[in-house]
């Protein structure tokens, strides 16, 4: 069946096929990546939509002299399959085993390794300039898709390579979706030229004069032949692009290799920064992506039964058909976050802002100002990059933005970017804060209609990925809630942690030592009625899924009124690499049989 894929150990061997047999071998690659998608999990539709993309990429150029910026890294996986690590493939996303995006540590033709979006044009800039003044050969080659291209950076690094003049190209890959469809006219303005008769019929004249313009006309017609808006960029209007100084070409086929590789080869003759539209499809060659509306199977990640996003799900839409001012938005991923039955059922007060968090959260303060009930529906590790949107847009206003953080705490195979273990440590240092770390599936409803109440400034409500515990008990308000009693140790176990505190608890019964635990359900401000008990004990053991210097615990032991031995437990400051949720916490001692002794070492 990969006959062909076989053949290939580095991107070199490309250049000993046709290109009929590059078309079969982008077939194997398909079948072999919804294969290993299917077994492993991990993103489907949007490497399924850059195969030729990314065999003409490695065909025509020489990475790593050629710099191959993947913008987000979700979409590398060809890339990966191209530069040797085909045989790893089976250990994607697994501990020790091939990460779901570019890794330096992997192969030196992975540049960077990060998978917030919108970050590749930067990097361009960046590394542009350096070649400038270091005289080292090779291109700069940013690849980013429409949904990246939403993202205040990608504009930002647009602006700045247009001023600059640096020499990079920009691949705009574009199948029209982030996850959902892409929010952004310029994605919708530069598909529509294509498709709009009058310009396909003025390309084909201009292209049949420019071909019969005598000398000059026959090489500059071959030199762009395959940029059909090369001679549109020559004679019409500046596009968006040009106007900032980056030159504009296409739109071309995305599954077209020869035209591809013709583009990518001629575009190297261009100085300053080239825009090369590629128009593809995502989660192509497989029928079950082509045909999901939804995502086109970006992944296979859906909101499962019993898990907090699903009770969030329900409960976002249960408060706003309670109240006619809350008001939902999601930044380029509605159904992860589990927002599409609100949107089904309130289309006109759901807000789509594309990859853009930053925009969210002071879209959100401007519309609480406004006198809306913004309920702001993020993962947590995509918050980080608008905490200063949350301390000084929302926070220093005092609006009452509610925000909901999905996958916090240790999420796993997505590795280190994905992790949501600084949410804790940031939002508790915005003044007016409140922060609700529910425990279980019960309190979401409980905690969303309890923020709601409070209108003196922002809430958080975090919660992870893990299947929700179940309780019968819940807590009301910012109350804390005491699951057991005892008078040695206090475990406070914060949010999923309870469950790891609970067991602890039961071990060190066991062992004679008498525990109590308690559910701070919410971390700012603590409960007073918490402090006072945990005052109360020989030692007081905070366990949270979160950096521990910084995090929770940290602000805890500074609200203790006395001095009750204590130890935090958290997770240490550091990048941690991609492995099940469960092994990483066990791995840092937050598993309920270390806690167990942990407690027992420092009991005095
Ligand atoms: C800052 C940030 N927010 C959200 C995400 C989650 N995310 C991952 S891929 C993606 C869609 C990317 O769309 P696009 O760039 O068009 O690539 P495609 O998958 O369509 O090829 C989103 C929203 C992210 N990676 N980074």
């Amino acid at each position: 069946m990969s006959k062909l894929l076989n053949q290939i150990s580095s991107p070199q061997d490309l250049r000993k096929f046709t290109n009929a047999e590059l078309e079969e071998l982008a077939t194997e690659i398909r079948s072999f990546i919804v294969d290993q998608v299917e077994a492993n999990g991990g993103h489907l539709g949007s490497n399924l939509g850059i195969v030729e993309l990314t065999i003409a990429l490695h065909k025509v150029l020489n990475s790593p002299e050629d710099v191959l910026l993947f913008d987000t890294g979700h979409q590398a996986y060809v890339h990966k399959i191209l530069t040797g690590r085909i045989s790893e493939f089976d250990t994607l996303r697994k501990a020790n085993g091939l990460s779901g995006y570019p890794s330096r540590s992997e192969s030196d033709h992975d540049w960077i390794e990060n998978s917030h979006a919108s970050t590749s044009l930067s990097y361009a800039h960046g590394l542009s300039e350096a070649r400038k003044q270091s005289g080292e050969p090779g291109r700069i080659i940013a690849i980013i898709g429409d949904g990246s291209m939403t993202g205040g950076m990608a504009f930002e690094g647009l602006n700045n390579l247009g001023h600059s003049g640096s020499k990079v190209t920009i691949i705009y890959n574009d199948n029209g979706r982030s996850y959902a469809p892409t929010v952004s006219l310029l994605s919708q303005s530069l598909t529509k030229i294509r498709s709009n008769p009058t310009y396909v019929r003025r390309q084909k004249s201009l292209e049949s004069f420019v071909r019969k313009i005598p000398v000059f006309g026959p090489w500059w017609y071959s030199s762009i032949r395959s940029s059909k808006a090369a001679v549109r960029e020559f004679t019409q209007q500046n596009s968006f692009f040009e106007q900032l100084g980056v030159r504009y070409l296409g739109p071309f086929d995305g599954h077209n290799l020869s035209e591809l590789e013709d583009i990518i080869e001629k575009s190297a003759e261009f100085d300053g920064p080239t825009v090369l539209h590629v128009i593809t499809q995502k989660g192509r060659g497989y029928a079950p992506a082509e045909n999901d509306k939804i995502k086109n199977m970006h992944d296979l990640g859906a909101v499962k039964p019993g898990s907090y996003t699903e009770a969030f799900s329900n409960s976002i839409v249960d408060l706003a058909t309670k109240h006619d001012e809350v008001v939902a938005i999601t930044a380029a991923m509605p159904d992860s976050t589990g927002l599409l039955p609100f949107i089904e059922k309130f289309p006109k007060r759901a807000l789509d802002v594309g990859i853009a968090e930053q925009h969210a959260v002071t879209a959100a303060a401007g519309m609480a100002m406004g006198g809306l009930r913004p309920v702001i529906a993020l993962y947590s590790t995509f918050l980080t990059r608008a905490f200063d949107q949350v301390n000084l847009d929302v926070g220093l206003h005092k609006l009452p933005v509610i925000f909901c953080l999905d996958r916090a705490g240790v999420t796993g195979d997505d590795g280190p970017s994905h992790h949501g273990i600084l949410d804790l440590v940031l939002l508790s240092k915005v003044p007016g804060m409140t922060i609700f770390c529910p425990s279980s599936y019960e309190e979401i409803p409980q905690m969303l209609s309890d923020a709601y109440k409070i209108t003196s400034g922002p809430v958080a409500i975090r919660w992870p990925k893990t299947a929700a515990a179940r309780s019968d008990v819940i807590g009301t308000g910012t109350k804390a809630r005491q699951v057991s009693s005892g008078t040695e140790v206090c475990l406070i176990g914060v949010g999923k942690m309870l469950q790891v505190a609970e067991s602890a608890a039961e071990i060190l019964e066991r062992e004679g030592t008498s525990c109590s635990v308690w559910d701070p359900r919410v971390v700012k401000p603590f409960d007073p009625e918490l402090l006072s008990a945990a005052e109360c004990h020989k030692l007081v053991v905070s366990i949270e899924d979160g950096l521990v210097v910084g995090g929770v615990g940290s602000c805890l032991r500074k609200e203790l009124r006395v001095d009750v031995p204590m130890v935090n437990l958290g997770l240490p400051t550091e990048h941690i690499e991609h492995s099940k949720p469960e092994d990483i916490l066990t791995r840092y001692g937050l598993d309920a049989e270390s806690v167990a002794k942990v407690c027992q070492s420092n009991l005095p």
